[in-house]
C-alpha cells in the first residue's frame, strides 16, 4: 500500500466507481498510460540493482568518465564493478543538477517534480538540511520513494506524494526550488512552467535536466523517435524549453551543454549486463547530434 503523508489530497468522490476513474491526479488517457508504465515496470534490474548500492534509487542517466579499470576485473567481480560505476555516474548528474539550485537553507522547501524513486530528494535534503517534497503520478514509486524516506528516518522532512505536477496543489510562493530530473518530455510544457511560476517565489530558482531535440537539425529523428516510443514519452525541441520559460516569468541564468558528459554513461551502461536495448538509441543520436543532453537554471522574475 502506498503510505498518506499527512498532506496527501483526500479522494472526495463517491466509492461507487473505481479509484482510477476517480483520481484527480491522472486527467487523460496519456497520464494514465504513462503512470500504468512506472506502475508496471517495478522490477526493472538497471534501476533496482544500482539503487541498492547505496539505497539512493534515481530514475535518471550519469555524467562524467566512467573508471576503464571496471572493465577489466575479474568475471565473477566485474558485473558488480560496472553497476557501481554507473551508479556513482548517476549520482554525479544528481550533484550536478543540485550545484545549480543556488542557495538554498534548512528552513527552505523545495521540489523534486517527477521523483521517481526519491534518490534526488535525499539528495537534496542531506545536501541542504530543509524540506522536500517530490511528485508522482505512479503510486507505486511514491510509495518505495516513502518507505526509503521512513528507513532513513527523514519522512517528516522528505516526503513523496501521489500528485500530478501540472497541479501540485502545494501552496503559492512556496518552494525556493524546483528541479525536473528527466520529466518533461512527459508533459505540456506551458502547464508546466505556468505551475512552477505559481509555486515559486520572486527569486525562487528552477533547474532542469532534460534530453531535448535539436531544432537546428530539424524534426526528431529516428533515434530520438525511438526514446520516444520506449518510455511512453514527447521528447521537445530545445526551442520549446527556452520559449516557455519566457513565457511564464522563468529567466535563464545557466545553460549546460551536458552531451559530452553523459555519452561515457551510455557506452559503459551498453556494455553492463544490466542494458536495456535503448542505449544505442542514445548513443546514435547524441553522435549524431539530432539529440542534447542540457541543464537549465532558471530564475522566477
Ligand atoms: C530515465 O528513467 C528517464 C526517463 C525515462 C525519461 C526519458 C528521458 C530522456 C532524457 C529522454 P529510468 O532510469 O527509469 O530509465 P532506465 O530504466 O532506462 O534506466
Ligand atoms: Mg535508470
Amino acid at each position: 500500500m502506498t503510505q498518506s503523508p499527512p498532506d496527501t489530497q483526500p479522494v472526495t468522490q463517491p466509492v461507487t466507481q473505481s479509484l482510477s476513474q476517480l483520481s484527480p491526479v491522472l486527467r487523460t488517457a496519456y497520464q494514465r498510460a504513462v503512470a500504468q508504465y512506472w506502475d508496471t515496470h517495478t522490477q526493472d534490474p538497471v534501476n533496482l540493482r544500482l539503487g541498492e548500492v547505496d539505497g539512493f534509487y534515481h530514475h535518471h542517466y550519469g555524467l562524467g568518465d566512467y573508471d576503464p579499470a571496471v572493465l577489466e576485473v575479474s568475471p565473477d567481480e566485474r558485473d558488480q564493478r560496472i553497476i557501481e560505476e554507473l551508479h556513482r555516474l548517476e549520482s554525479a548528474q544528481a550533484d550536478v543538477l543540485l550545484d545549480n539550485l543556488g542557495v538554498v537553507g534548512p528552513g527552505d522547501r523545495l521540489l523534486d517534480a517527477g521523483c521517481g524513486r526519491g534518490g534526488t530528494s535525499l539528495m537534496a535534503h542531506y545536501r541542504f538540511g530543509c524540506r522536500v517534497d517530490g511528485v508522482t503520478i505512479s503510486e507505486y514509486q511514491a510509495g518505495f520513494a516513502n518507505d526509503r524516506a521512513v528507513e532513513r528516518g527523514v519522512s517528516d522532512v522528505v516526503r513523496f506524494h501521489f500528485r500530478n505536477m501540472l497541479d501540485t496543489g502545494f501552496e503559492s510562493g512556496s518552494k525556493r526550488g524546483i528541479w525536473t530530473n528527466e520529466t518533461t518530455m512527459y508533459v505540456d510544457l506551458n502547464e508546466l512552467y505556468a505551475e512552477f511560476a505559481r509555486l515559486l517565489p520572486h527569486g525562487g530558482r528552477y533547474v532542469c535536466i532534460t534530453g531535448c531535440s535539436n531544432d537546428v537539425t530539424g524534426l526528431r529523428s529516428k533515434a530520438v523517435s525511438r526514446i520516444d516510443e520506449h518510455y511512453t514519452c514527447n521528447i521537445h525541441p530545445r526551442s520549446a524549453y527556452f520559449r516557455a520559460l519566457a513565457a511564464n516569468g522563468l529567466t535563464p541564468i545557466t545553460v549546460l551543454d551536458l552531451t559530452p558528459a553523459t555519452i561515457p554513461y551510455w557506452e559503459l551502461r551498453a556494455q553492463s549486463s544490466v542494458a536495456t536495448g535503448i542505449e544505442e538509441a542514445f548513443l546514435t543520436a547524441y553522435r549524431e547530434g539530432s539529440f542534447h543532453y542540457l541543464l537549465i537554471a532558471a530564475d522566477r522574475v
